[in-house]
């Protein structure tokens, strides 16, 4: 009761979304992990081993799982963790540490006009969603924005984008069904230029005939771009299903060859317990975590924190 009268603020309520959206993964993962350590009194190589385990089924991967063992095991040579508690405490540091780097918020510069944001990725990884939210967000910033449809090779994409723009009144420049991508995202930048947007978000295609057709593809739009304004587009985001796991970090490389990405969303953490591949991804990558997605509604769009995100994940410990 004390506690409750001298809580200086409310939580925040996104807190909690995020903790919700993280369920599956924490339940799945630190849950077990955390009862399996607590009450450990001896540390010893066994119990690493099981450590081991748990961080490889959470999708952590082979790579972060080893450097994280690695540093367990140093630890415990120099006795400074006495208890299971403290492994856990220790593992949460070192998962902070480990992401704090990728933590870059996603900036608009004020003086570019309009500031243009790149949407890729493949097909279904939530794209067209994470721009109803993105436009949300940006408009709840008091930033103008408009949309381009850039993703023609499917028809319903085109009145996707539409409705979301619709639910957030926001302007969406269309082009029909197969039309050129480039040119529906040209024309968009000039429309956000004559009538001074803030933000001009566009949509792409995430499959075509191969997936060398959609690298053309999207290096046309940057070509096209740089015509209109030659540091355009500003932010290239790759959206990325947090649910396939691993195979995140190879569609990743396969775009960041391509054409450079700048940010990388991971979307559907509510929808897996393969949560752990946001490890990998900032270790491997080494490129801006800007947002997660935690579930379908427009709202479920977070900036990326790392100390949030790890609380979020390894909650109920100390
Ligand atoms: N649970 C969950 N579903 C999402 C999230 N983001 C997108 N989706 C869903 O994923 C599906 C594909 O999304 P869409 O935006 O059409 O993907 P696109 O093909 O990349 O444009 C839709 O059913 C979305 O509602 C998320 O963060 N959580
Ligand atoms: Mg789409």
């Amino acid at each position: 009761m004390f506690k409750k009268l001298f809580r200086k603020t409310a939580p925040a309520p996104s807190a909690d979304t995020l903790k919700i959206g993280l369920n599956k993964t924490r339940k799945s993962f630190s849950h077990q992990l955390f009862h399996f350590l607590s009450g450990k009194k001896e540390i010893n190589e066994a119990l690493l081993e099981q450590i081991e385990t748990l961080l490889i089924q959470a999708d952590l991967g082979v790579d972060v799982t080893q450097l994280f063992i690695d540093t367990l095991t140093k630890e415990l040579s120099r006795k400074t963790l006495k208890d299971g508690k403290m492994v856990f405490a220790y593992l949460k540091t070192m998962m902070i540490d480990l992401l704090t780097p990728v933590e870059q918020p996603l900036l608009i510069s004020s003086s570019t006009k309009p500031f243009v944001i790149l949407v890729v990725g493949v097909n279904g990884t939530g794209k067209t969603t994470t721009i109803g939210k993105l436009a949300k967000y940006f408009q709840a910033q008091s930033h103008s924005l408009l949309l381009a449809a850039g993703d023609t090779f499917r028809a319903a994409a085109i009145e996707q984008l539409q409705i979301w723009g619709d639910r957030a009144q926001i302007p969406v420049i269309t082009q029909t069904h197969g039309a050129d991508s480039a040119s529906v995202i040209y024309d968009a930048f000039l429309s956000a230029k004559a009538k001074k947007v803030d933000i001009l978000i566009a949509d792409t295609a995430g499959r075509l005939h191969t997936q060398s057709h959609l690298m053309e593809e999207l290096k046309k739009i940057n070509r096209v771009m740089k015509k209109a304004d030659e540091k355009a587009p500003h932010e290239t985001l790759l959206v990325l299903d947090a649910s396939i796991g691993q195979n995140a970090l190879s569609q990743a490389k396969q775009f960041h060859e391509a054409i450079g990405i700048t940010g990388i969303v991971l979307t559907k953490l509510d929808g897996t317990a393969k949560g752990g591949i946001v490890f990998p991804i900032a270790k491997q990558l080494k490129l801006p975590i800007r947002f997660i997605g935690v579930g379908e509604g427009i709202d479920d769009l977070r900036p990326f924190c790392a100390t949030d995100f790890v609380e979020a994940l390894m909650e109920g410990v100390d």
